[in-house]
């Protein structure tokens, strides 16, 4: 890199740790900004940045008196998903990587990417965004420094995750220690699609993520640090680090329950999170309380159980969908100081989504009159960026620098057939190799086809920093003398009728099969075993949303069918052979 003059406005140092400093030097050098302002995370500074997105028209103002405190945000219309197909995971050796990642060798990948970043921040200002990933006092958490050129970015990374001074002091004091930060540069470049690359150096802890705005693409806490960087680092380290929600389930005797649950990007991680149980189960007490929506660092605690974090401290939720009857608790989260992404308008300027109400929306995602020729008015994959903290189901166990033990983990995917409404894996193997085979059908969360049956292993298929056959044997090394794991489930809420309806209601009534899944963790729902694992007995599910006939089709397995499914799991845990254990073989 070229050494050239700081620009007149760059502070002599913005922190006490060097080795920040000089990065922040050194991209300063290749992206040229105009300025440069480290982000101290106060509430002063997230409203200049709102002022002057609402100034230069990248905030739209919403109603205030519905909405206070909340914005829309267009994005450019080729922008509005991940790009798995230019994500890269680029270790020194291909084979680390694995089949499961776009590889790229360490060398090309920074030539390629440094080119675009080359001036690109001319006439822009350089952001500092330090942030920690977990409690700011927990062990558990992980530090990272995303620096960007986009303000959008700087306001949703201080929504989703814990930025500011005291995430700096605590890299500072880390880093005096010889403990490294993450390191994730990103600028939204032209938001040119072919000049757009997510590219993770696991080996290094660091992203560089050039050319698109949108969620996962750029707020490099999320999917870039908080799963692909750490599944790399977790596999080191002896934890997990993975695509799941975490809730608390309170009983009527007052026992809490911890569950974490793997669903696909749009599969129903943030609904089952602040699931409000039906009004039967709300009279007897039960409770849901949500530690986190989309990701779970777990380790092994000294009593042998695992331990949960929330990296996060935000939710980028899908809005599509979300209603007063499917997640109330979301629609309250998200009626103040909230980021909408891509939704559409009302007359009164409102936010609007499909599905939630009977309103005729005004403008569509993109601004222009509501025309249904154009498709749906909001953008499928359009979301809501907001603090967890206003959600009401919140859980002040997520501020647990301990985390939170976990009782159970639950696999699941969007399957029109075959896969039951629940059954529990045998064994921990079992459920390993259930989770290595889940299947789900492609959502809008990526960019492709929508509705594409794809294999997606614990819901990691786009996220995992590292070959998936060392990845499932990781999985299978927690199972060791001492150790009190959880019990393994799988669901699927997504089974269809011969009329392409969903056979079972969802939503609420999934606090049904939570309940189920618990009992079967304290002993007090019976089994019975089927190719596919243990199902529940006749009755023991029961909804009133949901006939005799459907009941019996969704709870049932058809063991016709096992054979052929089994025959394409194996050929997908074909792509993994080389490093497959033996027990998923
Ligand atoms: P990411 O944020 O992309 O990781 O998604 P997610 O897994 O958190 O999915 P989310 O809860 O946002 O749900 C995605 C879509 O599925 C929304 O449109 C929901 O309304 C819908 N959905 C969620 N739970 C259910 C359910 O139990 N039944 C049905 N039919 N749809 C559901
Ligand atoms: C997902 O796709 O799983 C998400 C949304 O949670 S994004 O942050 O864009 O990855
Ligand atoms: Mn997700």
């Amino acid at each position: 890199m070229n050494a050239v003059p700081r620009p007149q406005a760059m502070p002599a140092s913005g922190s006490r740790l060097a080795a920040l400093n000089d990065w922040v030097d050194e991209v300063a050098a290749l992206t040229r900004p105009d300025r440069i302002h480290w982000c101290d995370g106060s509430d002063g500074e997230y409203a200049a940045l709102v002022a002057g997105m609402l100034a230069d028209g990248t905030l739209i103002e919403l109603n205030q008196d519905t909405h206070p405190g909340c914005y829309l945000h267009r994005s450019d219309p080729d922008d509005v998903a991940r790009v798995e197909h230019l994500t890269f995971v680029c270790t020194r050796e291909r084979d680390d990587a694995g089949p499961n990642n776009h590889w790229m060798a360490p060398d090309e990948a920074h030539a390629k990417v440094d080119a675009l970043f080359e001036g690109c921040m001319r006439g822009r200002t350089l952001y500092v965004v330090p942030y920690c990933m977990g409690p700011i006092d927990s062990p558990l958490a992980r530090c990272g420094v995303e620096i960007t050129d986009s303000p959008y970015v700087v306001a949703n990374m201080r929504l989703m995750t814990r930025t500011g001074a005291a995430a700096l002091a605590r890299i500072e004091r880390e880093g005096a220690q010889g403990k490294p930060f993450v390191r994730g540069l990103h600028s939204t470049g032209e938001l040119d699609p072919d000049r757009r690359f997510i590219m993770h150096f696991p080996e290094e802890l660091s992203i560089k993520s050039y050319g698109s705005g949108y969620g996962g693409n750029a707020l490099l806490g999320k999917k870039c640090h908080a799963l692909r960087i750490a599944s790399w680092q977790a596999r080191r380290e002896g934890w997990l680090a993975e695509h799941m929600l975490i809730l608390g389930l309170e009983s009527p005797e007052g026992k809490t329950h911890y569950v974490a649950a793997a669903f696909p990007s749009a599969c129903g991680k943030t609904n089952l999170a602040m699931l409000i149980p039906p009004e039967e189960y709300r009279r007897k007490g039960w409770k849901v309380h949500t530690i986190g929506d989309d990701i779970c660092w777990m380790h092994p605690g000294e009593d042998g159980r695992l331990w949960a974090i929330n990296p996060e401290a935000g939710y980028f939720g899908v809005a599509p969908g979300t209603s007063a009857t499917t997640n109330p608790n979301a629609l309250a989260t998200i009626r103040r100081d909230t980021i909408f992404t891509n939704v559409a308008l009302t007359a009164d300027n409102q936010p609007w989504w499909e599905g939630l109400d009977d309103r005729v929306p005004a403008l569509d995602w993109q601004g222009r009159p509501y025309d249904p020729a154009n498709g749906p008015a909001a953008h499928p994959n359009s979301r809501f960026t907001v603090s967890a903290k206003q959600c009401p189901s919140y859980s002040p166990r997520a501020e647990d620098a301990r985390g939170v033990p976990i009782s159970a983990i639950v696999f699941g995917g969007r399957r029109a057939t075959l896969m039951p409404l629940v059954f529990e894996a045998r064994d921990w193997a079992h459920g390993v190799r259930v989770g290595a085979s889940m299947g789900s059908e492609t959502t809008a969360a990526a960019t492709g086809q929508t509705g594409v049956m794809r294999r997606d292993p614990m819901a990691m298929k786009p996220f995992c920093g590292y070959h998936f056959g060392d990845y499932f044997a990781h999985w299978l090394s927690f199972d060791r003398p001492g150790a009190k794991l959880p019990r393994i489930f799988h669901v699927n809420w997504f089974r269809k009728g011969s009329d392409g309806r969903f056979l079972w209601p969802g939503f609420g009534e999934n606090m049904r099969v939570l309940e189920w899944i618990v009992g079967r963790v304290e002993g007090r729902h019976a089994a019975r075993d089927s190719g596919v694992g243990l199902l529940p007995l006749e009755g023991a599910i029961v909804s009133p949303d949901c006939a005799a006939d459907a009941l019996a089709a969704v709870t049932g397995f058809d063991e016709t069918r096992w054979p052929a499914e089994q025959a394409e799991i194996a050929g997908h845990m074909e792509a993994y052979r080389e490093r497959l254990p033996a027990q998923l073989g």
